[in-house]
């Protein structure tokens, strides 16, 4: 990631415009099952077909959404200040790829990606609707979605990553998260202490909000076309 200056953590409100509904907002994920009942590494041996029920579900939404003027801000900040920019993300949804983002860390994985839990092929499945329920591999095990689940560690490359751009950055824009999950909310605490002024753009208060130096109250798809 290099010595990125200004460095964006992005969390599930950045897409929040684009249709995606958040985790933890007023929305009402899904037949009110908590995300972490369905992200976890016990809910897929145990009803295989629910899980996967919520995770192709998610990816019709995210499959009719676009990009927002949230994503597409961050794609150019990119552009102008290239490698004095890294963008760190716990969204699995692939938005900010399709903004036109390219050095993304994705400390949760990918909804794009599959991996067997038999043989651990990993491959790309854009499917949509995936059919059938739950989906195999060609070695007949069952696959799983390529995402971090809650007890389970992330991916050692971008953990490294995120806190190499966390300790390295002046600035550090903390986008649409409610800094409720870990280890990844704990970058912020880390940029601020490795000397980072943290600017939060969020509608609602969240506990990040006494490390900020800026809070910036409103929508990521207003704020962030207006940093440019
Ligand atoms: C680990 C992938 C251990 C899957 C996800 C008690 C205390 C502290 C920690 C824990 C604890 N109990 C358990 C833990 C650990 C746990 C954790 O932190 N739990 C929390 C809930 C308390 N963490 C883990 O389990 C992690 N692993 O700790 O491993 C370990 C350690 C060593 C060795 C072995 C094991 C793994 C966490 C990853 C879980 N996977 N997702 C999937 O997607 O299906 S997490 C999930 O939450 C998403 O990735 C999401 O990104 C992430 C965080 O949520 P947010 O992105 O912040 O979204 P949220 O809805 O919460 O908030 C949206 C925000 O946007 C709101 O603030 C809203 O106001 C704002 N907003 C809305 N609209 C807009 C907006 N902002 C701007 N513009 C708008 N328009
Ligand atoms: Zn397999």
């Amino acid at each position: 990631m290099g010595a990125a200056r200004i460095v964006a953590f992005t969390g599930a409100g950045i897409s929040a415009e684009s249709g995606i509904p958040a985790f933890r907002g007023p929305a009402g994920f899904w037949r009110n099952y908590p995300p972490e009942k369905l992200a976890s590494p016990q809910a897929l041996p145990s009803d295989p077909r629910l899980v996967w029920e919520w995770y192709d579900w998610r990816c019709q939404v995210i499959h009719k959404a676009e990009p927002n003027p949230g994503h597409r801000a961050l794609a150019e900040i990119e552009r102008r200040a290239r490698d004095q920019f890294a963008l760190v993300t716990q969204n699995v949804d692939g938005l900010h790829d399709r903004a036109g983002s390219y050095r993304i860390v994705k400390l949760h994985g990918d909804i794009w990606q599959v991996r067997c839990v038999v043989c651990g092929t990993e491959q790309r499945n854009e499917q949509v609707p995936l059919e059938p329920l739950p989906p195999r591999c060609s070695c007949g095990g069952l696959l799983r979605p390529a995402v971090v689940w809650f007890g389970k560690t992330l991916p050692a490359g971008a953990w490294e990553q995120a806190v190499e751009a966390a300790q390295r950055a002046e600035v550090f824009l903390v986008i649409g998260t409610s800094a409720l999950v870990y280890p990844a909310a704990g970058l912020v605490q880390m940029a601020r202490h490795s000397g980072a002024r943290v600017a939060i753009v969020n509608p609602d208060p969240t506990p990040a909000d006494e490390l900020a130096d800026w809070i910036l109250r409103g929508q990521a798809g207003e704020i962030l076309p207006r940093l440019l």
